[in-house]
This record gives C-alpha cells, structure tokens and sequence, in this order.
C-alpha cells in the first residue's frame, strides 16, 4: 500500500472489487458489514490466470456470471469461489 503505482504499466495482473482495483481497494472502498446486511460485491479477475475469491468469515453467493443472472439454480455458495480470466462475477455475502 505504501509503494508507487505507475498507471501507465499495461500489465495484465489486476482485478477489481466493485470497480477498485488495489490499493483502492483498501484506502477507499473498505466495506462494512454489520449484522443482517446484505452486501454485493462485483468482482473482475483481469489476469490471463484464473484466481480464487476468499472472503475471510463469509460464504458468498455467486448470483452473475459476466453480467447474466441465469437464476437460483445457478447461484452457488461457497467458502472460495474461482475466477476465470477476463470474468465478471457478482456476489451476495452477509454477516454469518
Ligand atoms: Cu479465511
């Protein structure tokens, strides 16, 4: 967090957590959670690998793959979720 950031490096090694990508992440989009709020989060994995999402102490629910919400059949709770490169994911976590 303390180190410079070049935003002119086109490196491919990047996501985003509700439109922030790190360090913003942490200075300005801390999320909150208190008891019974549902939170959304949309998560972009912008690598060439794929990547495992783990929200320590929560169970979120995938609900979108890449925008399309192919309903409750398809939404999937678990402790880690994986990411494919170049996909957008959005998920619903809360307080448990
Ligand atoms: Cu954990």
């Amino acid at each position: 967090m303390n180190m410079e950031y070049d935003i002119t490096d086109a490196s491919d090694d990047y996501y985003m957590i509700n439109g922030r990508a790190f360090p913003y992440t942490l200075r300005e989009s801390i999320i909150e959670m208190e008891q019974d709020k549902k939170v959304k989060l949309r998560v972009l994995n912008g690598h060439t690998e794929s990547m495992a999402l783990h929200i320590h102490g929560h169970k979120p629910t995938i609900t979108h793959y890449d925008g399309v919400d192919n309903g409750p059949s398809s939404y999937i709770t678990r402790d880690v979720h994986g990411i494919d490169p170049r996909a957008t994911h959005r998920f619903r976590t809360q307080w448990c």
